[in-house]
């Protein structure tokens, strides 16, 4: 670690360097230094490059991004890579890993869960202004990282052959699931067929993407850029209902706890319009009650999808944790439907 740490600083120290944060793709570490006599916090990351197979493309991307928000009138904190001192976003070290650097906000906090509408309206308003931000931001520029990132048709075709090649023990234990989500795949078609306009859009707007000063309770920074491409406005208003008005986190497995909080849904609903409500077209506005519902569904198929092939995408702690996750996201679903 200290060799990678080396590429990015000059430092005189390491004080410390800890696991940090909740991903289910990057290892993150919260990187504590002395540098030029002064002590520093930084995120030091691994990059997950069998997700993201073109790690420069993605840390190009973000650049492109940060550069943008730069360039604007933007209130909310830029999460801008640090490069490595021979100028490259991405050190790559000898096992093949990508490693990068990116600032630490220091007296900020995150929630896995939403507590209040309060907070609700905050954190839709910060999405909000991000993907206000983002409008301008020309999409042909973005490089497409993860293709068919939130095609749900793509991943409903996914997941059919997730079935046919299913572990079958996991496919018996999943069989219920299954079926409910089979019983609600038109909705993808439905959202595909209204062809609505390409945006640059974060694509993990989960509310733990969202740092918010620990005093005040206010938003600080939109983080985790690496899924920013071309996409549509149900994906970040999507993922946002999905993870903020669940009263449950996204782990929970009881499933007596998850609960659809329609005070919530209306604090975000308000929220995120108070900033993007003038640049949505109208058909965009029409079918945004469907932005939760879609998204839910579409991250049930993708853990259960995967929890059926034998976890080959989301890091688990134990081996129902992606049935367990899937299994929360249909309740929430149907509760939203
Ligand atoms: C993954 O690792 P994280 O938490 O940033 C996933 C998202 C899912 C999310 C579910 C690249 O995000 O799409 O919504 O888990 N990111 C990728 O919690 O697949
Ligand atoms: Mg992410």
């Amino acid at each position: 670690m200290q060799s990678i740490i080396h590429q990015f600083f000059d430092y005189q120290q390491l004080i410390s360097l800890d696991a940090f944060g909740t991903g289910h793709i990057n290892d993150t570490y919260r990187l504590e230094i002395v540098e030029a006599d002064k002590p520093q916090t930084w995120l030091l990351q691994r990059l997950n490059h069998h997700v993201f197979r073109q790690p420069e493309a993605v840390m190009q991307n973000i650049h492109l991004v940060a550069q943008h928000l730069t360039s604007l009138p933007y209130e909310l904190k830029i999460l801008a890579p640090r490069p490595t001192s021979s100028g490259h976003w991405l050190h790559q070290d000898d096992t093949g890993n990508y490693w990068r650097v990116f600032p630490f906000f220091e007296n900020t906090k995150t929630y896995e869960r939403v507590e209040t509408p309060t907070q609700a309206h905050e954190a839709a308003r910060a999405f909000g202004a991000f993907a206000k931000a983002l409008n301008r931001l020309d999409t042909s520029q973005l490089q497409v990282t993860i293709p068919h990132f939130h095609d749900g048709e793509k991943r409903l075709a996914d997941f059919h052959a997730a079935i046919k090649n299913a572990i079958p023990e996991r496919l018996t234990e999943a069989q219920q699931e299954v079926d409910i989500i089979l019983h609600h795949q038109l909705i993808f078609k439905k959202i595909a067929d209204l062809n609505l306009p390409k945006r640059a859009i974060h694509h993990d707007t989960k509310i733990n993407n969202l740092l918010f000063d620990e005093k005040t309770d206010k938003a600080v920074c939109v983080i985790d850029l690496d899924t920013v491409m071309p996409g549509i406005i149900l994906s970040d208003f999507g993922d946002l209902v999905r993870t903020a008005t669940n009263l449950a986190d996204e782990d929970e497995s009881d499933l007596s706890k998850i609960q659809f909080r329609k005070k919530i849904y209306d604090a975000l609903v308000e929220g995120f319009l108070s900033e993007m409500g003038e640049l949505i077209t109208p058909e965009e506005n029409t079918v945004l009650p469907l932005a939760g519902p879609w998204l839910t569904l579409m991250q049930a198929i993708r853990f259960i999808g995967d929890f059926l092939l034998g976890d080959v995408y989301y890091k688990v702690k134990y081996p129902q944790h992606n049935l367990v996750r899937g299994r929360n996201q249909l309740a929430l679903f149907e509760q939203m439907i």
